[in-house]
């Protein structure tokens, strides 16, 4: 089954959303496998965000990465990877559409709350570093045969 690697970002805890954020993930049916509150040494930022090192917003990215606290999440479903950038939305909260995670509580391009990987090979390997392989649960959600035909998540 197909798993994606989400980071609840420091503004989503800063600003008390993380409820309000898991929730929309709940909502739609994914299960999570995975769950804790970590903080991002730069070292682990950098190799997390190392698809982006030569960007010129690298530098802001990674202090802004790092400024707090962050909750890593590993969501399990089918599409999981898809259905979680939807619920995300657009990359800058000015960008993305009402009803979606950063369209509806965000309003800026780097503080736009959460992250989620963007490809199969991505989610495997962010979700490797952020969780050994025991801190993974599988288990299908009770109401999962409601919510996919195939009954499982
Ligand atoms: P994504 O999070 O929607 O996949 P990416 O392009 O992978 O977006 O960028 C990683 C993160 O870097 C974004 O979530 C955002 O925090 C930050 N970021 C992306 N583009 C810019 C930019 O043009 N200026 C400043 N920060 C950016
Ligand atoms: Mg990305």
């Amino acid at each position: 089954m197909e798993r994606t690697l989400i980071i609840l970002k420091p503004d989503a805890l800063q600003r008390r959303l993380i409820g309000r954020i898991i929730q929309r993930f709940e909502e739609k049916g994914l299960a999570i496998v995975g769950l804790k509150l970590v903080s991002i040494s730069r070292d682990l930022a950098g190799r997390h965000y190392a698809a982006h090192k030569d960007k010129p917003f690298f530098p802001r990215l990674i202090d802004y990465i790092t400024s707090g606290p962050v909750i890593v999440m590993a969501l399990q479903g089918p599409r999981a990877i898809e259905m979680a950038r939807m619920l995300m939305g657009a990359t800058a909260g000015f960008e993305a559409s009402p009803g979606t995670i950063r369209g509806d509580f965000g309003a800026d391009q780097t503080f736009n709350l959460v992250h989620g990987s963007d490809s199969p090979e991505a989610a495997r390997n962010e979700i490797a570093l952020f969780f050994a392989e025991d801190e993974l649960l599988d288990y299908s959600p009770a109401g999962s045969e409601w919510v996919f035909e195939s009954g499982k998540t």
